[in-house]
């Protein structure tokens, strides 16, 4: 890891998702015990509670951006905050909240990026590829457009500067996804998003698909922005989220992913997002995305010499 401190940044906010409840993710994530993990793990951890959202009063809400002048704020708001936890050393991490909030976790990151002339890239761990349009979108919903928007393809008003760093959707890497609207599906494929399906992970095994992520990554000497949806895992073991789709990532390939990670050392920031406690099955989801975070930030199960990827 390039940095022992971590910051946790509270996303309340849950008007980019179709129902509400994931305002109460970032409570669940503390009440799982977040921060006592990472500092068992050697981490100091900043909590610096639930962000405020910025105003945003100049943009106006509308059927196909639902929610937009709400989902603005905590992006501008969160935008500016990862890339100061950063700027200072840290790794930031966004305790969502809905997946809209990436929109501002990632910009932030891309920002921090461009300062210290690194490419930014992102896996992105979802059963959506969340590359909709207010154009595209069947639902309206911002949370399905966060990866068109930090990669300049999704036209939603001013929510931050016209000049902000995008991030090339071709260092985009996709990971667990198997629900895609149509016109999404023609998106991706147009701009260059590296997609893994979970066909892909079937075919070739995690393992594999993992080495060419991290290959990539250290080649570009980049930094790694990981964002994980509690719906990349499958609904028989993450139940608290308000968009299941069967057919997900298990425990163990979840796991795989984040100890890969933790041995290359490139992870400088984090989402975890779309947990709605109110669906959720006796804190289960919760516990299992601060397992995985712990996994990616060095708990083991046995000490492994290091290897490169
Ligand atoms: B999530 C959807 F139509 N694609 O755009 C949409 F299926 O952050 C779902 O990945 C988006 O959970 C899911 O509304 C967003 C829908
Ligand atoms: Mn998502
Ligand atoms: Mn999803
Ligand atoms: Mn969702």
């Amino acid at each position: 890891m390039t940095s022992m401190d971590i910051t946790l940044i509270g996303v309340p906010l849950e008007e980019g998702a179709g129902r509400g409840g994931c305002a109460m993710g970032p409570a669940a994530f503390r009440l799982a015990g977040i921060r006592k993990a990472l500092e068992e793990l050697g981490f100091t951890v900043t909590d610096r509670g639930d962000l405020r959202p910025e105003p945003a009063s100049d943009l106006s809400d509308r059927p196909e951006a639902k929610n937009l002048p709400v989902v603005a704020g905590f992006v501008r708001s969160l935008e500016d905050s990862m890339y100061q936890a950063a700027r200072n050393g840290g790794i930031p991490i966004a305790l969502g909240g809905d997946h809209s909030l990436s929109m501002g976790s990632v910009s932030g990151m891309a920002r921090y990026a461009a300062e210290v002339d690194r490419p930014l890239f992102v896996l992105w761990l979802d059963a959506h590829a969340d590359f909709n349009t207010p154009e595209t979108s069947p639902s309206g919903n911002i949370h399905g457009m966060p990866v068109a928007f930090f990669s300049g393809k999704a036209e939603l008003g001013t929510i931050l500067p016209t000049d902000r760093p995008l991030v090339s959707p071709s260092n985009v890497f996709q990971v667990g996804i198997r629900s895609v609207d149509e016109i999404e599906r023609k998106l991706i494929a147009e701009n260059g998003v590296n997609v893994f399906d979970m066909r892909a992970i079937d075919e070739f095994g995690l393992a594999a698909i993992m080495r060419q992520v991290i290959q990539k990554v250290t080649e570009a000497n980049g930094l790694l922005h990981v964002s994980l949806d509690v719906d990349f895992l499958d609904p028989d073991i993450a139940p608290g989220v308000g968009t299941t789709v069967p057919g997900g990532a298990t425990f163990r390939e979840a796991h795989l992913i984040m100890e890969m990670l933790h041995d290359t050392g490139l992870v400088t920031s984090l989402d975890l997002v779309e947990l709605n406690p109110f669906l959720d099955d006796r804190g289960r989801s919760a516990r299992i995305m601060v397992e995985l975070t712990a996994s990616l930030f060095g708990r083991r199960v046995l000490d492994r010499p290091t290897r490169s990827a």
